[in-house]
């Protein structure tokens, strides 16, 4: 199935496929390592999802993507979640993926991520935590559990990888949220469906060593990552008092979207 234009992509009872798919991605100097991924997402999806590359490199990664048939936005470096804001707003298709192009996230496992959206899931989420991530930088791996640890208590759910790049989402989601937050995108597009009531999952997923080198600092990223969850979690709790109860993840699916 093709996307046919439906600003209501809920509506649509029958599988998507990949041509209902765009994998999106902010690039930053990552001329090393972004060819291998466009070259998975083209292998795995048959060449069927778009790719939307939003770029701040000075170091020719924008030409990489062009020459790999990405549709490529220019931007200033403003930071991770600025990048990303603009790389998920952009798409029309009816399901929009998330990944980091550095090399890290298994494109392989792009069609679990969609069979997961196809059983009724709004966000699909790669947990890198659960199977170890042995090849993440130890001081980022307890940083991420932490943040896991803190999400989960204060949102009042268990979630195991808050930050991670590789998700999936239906585009509804997207649409129907105000995203606030940069370097803590990740973990706000997370928390702010799930507080909701969106019918959010985790599936276990192998993370890679990274080819080159990360944009982010351990430290202040971190603090921003903390700041971002406590803000986004107590924001979304304090809305949902009035409105209706959280999820949870992985409970029963109707086929139905909002
Ligand atoms: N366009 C753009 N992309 C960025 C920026 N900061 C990070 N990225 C990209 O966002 C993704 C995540 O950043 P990364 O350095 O891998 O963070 P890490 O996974 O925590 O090490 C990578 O694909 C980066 O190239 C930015 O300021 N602008
Ligand atoms: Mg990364």
């Amino acid at each position: 199935m093709s996307d046919d234009g439906e600003s209501d992509h809920g509506t649509r009872t029958d599988a998507y496929t990949f041509a209902d798919v765009s994998v999106v991605m902010g690039t930053y100097n990552e001329r090393e390592a972004i060819g291998a991924v466009l070259e998975d997402i083209e292998r795995v999806t048959d060449g069927q999802a778009e790719v939307v590359c939003v770029d701040s490199s000075s170091d020719g990664t924008a030409e990489v993507a062009r020459e790999h048939g990405a549709r490529v936005i220019e931007q200033e470096p403003q930071g991770y979640g600025v990048a990303v804001h603009e790389a998920i707003a952009t798409p029309d298709r009816p399901v929009i993926v998330t990944t980091d192009c550095d090399d890290t996230y298994p494109m392989e496992r792009l069609p679990d991520f969609l069979a997961a959206i196809n059983d009724g899931y709004d966000v699909v989420s790669g947990d890198r935590l659960t199977g170890g991530a042995e090849t993440m930088p130890r001081f980022n791996r307890l940083g991420n559990h932490a943040f896991a640890w803190l999400a989960s208590a204060l949102i009042g759910e268990r979630v195991h990888d808050t930050t991670t790049g590789m998700r999936a989402y239906r585009h509804e989601v997207i649409d129907a949220i105000e995203w606030t937050e940069n370097t803590g995108l990740s973990a706000e597009l997370l928390l702010r469906p799930l507080v909701r009531g969106y019918r959010v999952t985790e599936i276990p997923i192998d993370y890679r060593e990274r080819v080159g080198e990360t944009t982010l600092d351990p430290l202040a990223g971190g603090a921003a990552i903390a700041k971002s969850i406590a803000k986004v979690s107590l924001q979304e709790r304090w809305q949902s008092r009035s409105g209706s109860e959280p999820a949870g993840l992985d409970r029963t699916v109707d086929g139905q979207s909002r």
